[in-house]
């Protein structure tokens, strides 16, 4: 196929209740969307980078500008292009993998739907349907956090993952392990400690825990290695895993026994199913993680986390969890579980009078 055109689109989207974790609080979610225009049709692609450059380096303002300022030039200018060729062409540009990731899938969503593939498909899932959890955010205090997270087991979420930092982590642990007796329960502190405190992180061990998601900088793998000797509680990197390769030396080197992948963190969807198949080989059980998508990153989320060797229940949690509506025809979770798309692409229609209503600004055409 030839790339006609590159459209960005920036969406608003109000989340239902604010979403706060170590590095801060969001009350809306800045959503750029990428459509690639291309000779067989049109796809889809959402970026994952938040708006401002504090939970990675990448950010949504800069992401754009990486896409308007190489990312679409460069697949403007080739003459054939397929989605597996997309992280070579756009090979020559370090780094910047959310914004990569958001391109990759307009093509590969092009692609895919003019062959009649749907996503579930083309990354090989066994499954129709997916256990689904979800994230919960530091409350303003146990007792607010208790009354969302009872929310969310009676919806029927398969497992509960608690943010914690420096002054919210046993205290909201025990109260949430009492509160729900032997449902799944994980926590994720996005970097928020130091070696310093593994001690106090061991102490951690006797809530039984799926596991502790990214404790330390995403650059310190040390640190990690030395929790995992330290403690019980299985280790599971998020942030620090951006390829196949590094998740390789990860697991190798005793830092992670269990592995979140998020395709925009390690430049696509490709690329995910690329860790999920390094995980599988070395037995490592993988799952899904999420980035507050819309409809159009959660239908391919989903897809993704209905291959063999995402055995735990992943942050693919139902549309409702953060918005009123959907860009996209809504995930409605049912039993726990949601129901793989398996239309052409990524199976779901984005629905375009909300993309007016709810625009930043005027979409961009880069052709
Ligand atoms: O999509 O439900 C979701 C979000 C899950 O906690 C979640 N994501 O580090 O895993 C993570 C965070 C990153 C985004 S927090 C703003
Ligand atoms: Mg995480």
């Amino acid at each position: 196929m030839r790339i006609l055109a590159i459209e960005l689109y920036r969406v608003a989207m109000p989340l239902v209740r604010p979403f706060e974790t170590s590095f801060g609080r969001q009350h809306s979610r800045d959503v750029l969307l990428v459509r690639a225009r291309t000779t067989v049709g049109d796809g889809w692609g959402e970026c994952v980078a938040m708006a401002d450059p504090v939970y990675s380096s990448e950010y949504v303002d800069g992401c754009e500008a990486v896409i308007r300022g190489y990312l679409a030039p460069a697949l403007l200018a080739a003459d054939d292009v397929t989605a597996e060729g997309v992280a070579g062409i756009l090979g020559f540009v370090i780094g910047h993998r959310m914004a990569k990731a958001a391109v990759e899938t307009a093509v590969l969503d092009a692609q895919t739907r003019a062959e009649g593939v749907s996503f579930g498909e083309y990354f090989g899932a066994d499954s129709d349907t997916v256990d689904c959890g979800v994230s919960v955010g530091i409350a303003g205090s146990i007792d607010e956090l208790l009354a969302e997270v009872d929310g969310y087991v009676r919806e029927g979420y398969r497992r509960i993952k608690l943010k914690i930092k420096p002054g919210w982590d046993l205290e909201p642990v025990r109260a949430v392990r009492d509160l729900i007796g032997e449902t799944a329960l994980q926590v994720d502190a996005n970097t928020a400690y130091t070696r310093a405190d593994i001690e106090h992180l061991g102490l951690l061990d006797e809530f039984d825990l799926l596991l502790i998601e990214q404790p330390f900088v995403e650059e310190d793998i040390l640190t990690h290695i030395a929790l995992a000797r330290a403690i019980a509680t299985p280790v599971c990197l998020d942030e620090s895993i951006v390829n196949a390769e590094v998740a390789v030396d990860a697991i190798e080197r005793g830092a992670t026994s269990i592995v979140n992948i998020k395709a925009g963190r390690v430049g696509g969807y490709l690329e995910a199913v690329r860790v999920h198949d390094v995980c599988a080989e070395l037995g490592v059980p993988v799952w899904c993680g999420g980035m507050l998508e819309t409809g159009v990153g959660r239908a391919a989320n989903v897809a993704l986390a209905a291959m063999a060797n995402f055995t735990l229940p992943g942050d693919t949690s139902g549309s409702s969890r953060y918005f009123a509506e959907d860009l996209t025809e809504p995930f409605v979770l049912v039993d726990g579980r949601l129901t793989v798309p398996t239309g052409p692409g990524s199976g779901v229609e984005v629905r375009e009078e909300l993309l007016a209503e709810w625009a930043l600004r005027a979409p961009i055409t880069l052709s």
